[in-house]
C-alpha cells in the first residue's frame, strides 16, 4: 500500500454535499426495476420523466485493504405506489466488512437482513449513529417529506454485491398506511434456497417498541436513540 498524505473533505449537513468528492452516483427509478411492487405505478413515473431517487457523493480514497471510505447518501422524498423510495440495497462483497451510518437530515429506515432470514429495521432521525454488523445487507428508505440524508463509512475493500438482492429482493418492505410508514412482508421475497429459514412471526408496524439484547450483548441503547424492531 502506498503511504497516502492527509486530507479532509468538507461535509454540508444541510444538503449532503461532500467536497471534494471523487465519485457521484445517480440513481433514477429506471435503476430500480423489479424492486418495487407495484410495476404500473413505477412505470407511469418512469414515463412521466423517470425520477431521482438518490445521490452518492464519495471522497475519493482506494478501495483497498486498510482504507476507510466515506460518503454521503441523498434519498429524495417519494413513493412508487405505496412504497417509499429507496436504495438498491446490498450485501458487501467481502461479507465480514461492517458499516456505519450517521443520519444528518430528514428520517427513514434501515433495513437490514442476513442470508439465513434475519431480519432488523432501525429507525433513522438526524443524529442517529447505526451500526451495520459484518454479515448483513442493507438499504434506506426515505418515510419522511423531505431529503433523508446520512453519512456512511466502510472498509476499503468492502466491495458491493448488489445481485442478491435483485435476484432475492428484501424480506421486508416499508410501505405508506394511513400516512404512515409501516413494515410490510414482500410477498416476492425469495428467501435463500439452501439456509434453514427463521420462524415467521407477525409482522409489527413501525415504529414499534426497540427491542432490546439482541445486538450482540450492546446494550448501551437509550429509549430515544432507537425505535424500530429486530427479528431473529
Ligand atoms: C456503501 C453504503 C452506501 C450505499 C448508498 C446507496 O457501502 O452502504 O454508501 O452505497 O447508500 O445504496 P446502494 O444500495 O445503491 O449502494
Ligand atoms: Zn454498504
Amino acid at each position: 500500500m502506498r503511504l497516502m498524505q492527509p486530507f479532509a473533505a468538507q461535509l454540508q449537513f444541510h444538503s449532503g454535499l461532500i467536497e471534494p468528492y471523487g465519485e457521484k452516483t445517480v440513481r433514477r427509478l429506471s435503476d430500480m426495476r423489479g424492486m418495487y411492487q407495484d410495476i404500473a405505478a413505477m412505470e407511469e413515473l418512469i414515463k412521466q420523466g423517470d425520477p431521482l431517487l438518490y445521490e452518492v457523493y464519495e471522497v475519493d480514497v482506494p478501495h483497498e485493504e486498510g482504507q476507510l471510505i466515506y460518503c454521503t447518501s441523498i434519498i429524495y422524498p417519494g413513493k412508487v405506489g405505496d412504497e417509499y423510495y429507496m436504495t438498491k440495497g446490498h450485501f458487501h462483497s467481502k461479507e465480514s466488512t461492517a458499516e456505519m451510518y450517521f443520519s444528518l437530515q430528514g428520517r427513514g429506515y434501515l433495513l437490514m437482513q442476513t442470508h439465513d432470514g434475519q431480519v432488523s429495521a432501525l429507525e433513522m432521525v438526524p443524529g442517529t449513529v447505526a451500526y451495520i454488523p459484518p454479515f448483513w445487507a442493507h438499504r434506506t428508505v426515505n418515510t419522511g417529506d423531505e431529503p433523508f440524508i446520512f453519512f456512511g463509512v466502510y472498509p476499503g475493500d468492502a466491495g458491493h454485491n448488489y445481485g442478491t438482492i435483485e435476484e432475492r429482493g428484501f424480506a421486508k418492505l416499508v410501505v405508506e398506511r394511513n400516512g404512515k410508514p409501516v413494515l410490510v412482508d414482500n410477498p416476492r421475497y425469495h428467501p435463500h434456497p439452501t439456509l434453514p429459514r427463521k420462524q415467521e412471526r407477525a409482522t409489527p408496524t413501525l415504529p414499534s417498541p426497540a427491542s432490546r439484547g439482541g445486538n450482540g450483548g450492546n446494550n448501551a441503547q437509550s429509549p430515544r436513540e432507537i425505535s424500530g424492531y429486530r427479528e431473529g
